[in-house]
């Protein structure tokens, strides 16, 4: 397809100046030349030193930002300011975000729009509790997270954000989805796609895998036909993080 296979890294709340050097001076001897769209998440005080030190080509990504541009906002950093420092993506609606800070749908789908029209890339993510799962609600959970995105972007919004699927109850366990599952629920996304955007959209649009990605489960999973990458977590903290980038090459 033509859909370039894409893999983030989300360092979530971790790292210092000496200990992101040490990392990407590894990945960048690693010769990370595979044929993947890479970027990396990291909180926002370090997008700065990422954006001089990352290897050549990779794109740099914050993983949270607010409605806003500037103003009364204590605390908070708008899509321009993760521009202004080096970032050329963002990591919203992840499941962390919603659970422990109580973002809604319409509160991620919001800082989409509004990030997409700053001028940044977004990976949104979705993904079902376990609970849900049981209860046989995961495309029900998913396509309502994902509805209220489709509510707040243009047809052309699209060709700039990339859909993590994360379930909730593979993230940070280890308890990763099996490839069957994850290509079931990236099938009905690209499906879902097709009946609310377009078919265009449908079929250009990367869908992604997250949920206790490492190097040796990512070949596999890597293979099946919706699944066009990685949000990678706790593996994205180690060097051999290259090897996840080129699961498909
Ligand atoms: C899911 C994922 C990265 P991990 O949160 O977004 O983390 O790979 O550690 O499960």
């Amino acid at each position: 397809s033509s859909r370039r296979f894409w893999v983030g890294g989300n360092w979530k709340m971790n790292g210092s100046l000496a200990s992101n050097k040490e990392l990407l001076e590894h990945f960048a001897a690693a010769t990370p030349s595979g044929s993947a769209e890479v970027v990396i998440g990291a909180p926002a005080v370090y997008l700065n030193q990422l954006a001089q030190i990352v290897p050549h080509g990779w794109g740099v990504a914050g993983e949270n930002c607010y409605t806003q541009s500037s103003g009364a906002f204590t605390g908070e950093v708008s899509p321009e300011m993760l521009k202004d420092v080096g970032a050329n993506w963002v990591i919203l609606g992840h499941s962390e975000r919603r659970a422990i800070f109580k973002e809604s749908d319409e509160f991620v789908a919001e800082k989409t729009a509004r990030a997409l029209k700053a001028g940044l890339k977004v990976s949104v993510c979705c993904g079902e509790l376990l609970e849900e799962r049981e209860a046989g609600e995961t495309q029900k959970v998913v396509d309502r997270q994902l509805l209220a995105v489709v509510k707040a972007l243009s047809e052309e919004d699209w060709e700039n954000v990339v859909i993590a699927y994360e379930p909730v109850w593979a993230i940070g366990t280890g308890k990763v989805a099996t490839p069957e599952q994850a290509q079931e629920v990236h099938q009905a996304i690209r499906q879902f796609l097709a009946k609310n955007v377009s078919q265009a959209v449908a079929d250009n649009t990367r869908i992604v895998y997250g949920g206790s990605v490492n190097p040796k489960n990512c070949v596999e999973l890597g293979q099946k036909p919706d699944v066009d990458g990685f949000l990678v977590g706790g593996a994205s903290l180690k060097p051999d993080f290259v090897d996840i980038t080129k699961a498909r090459d």
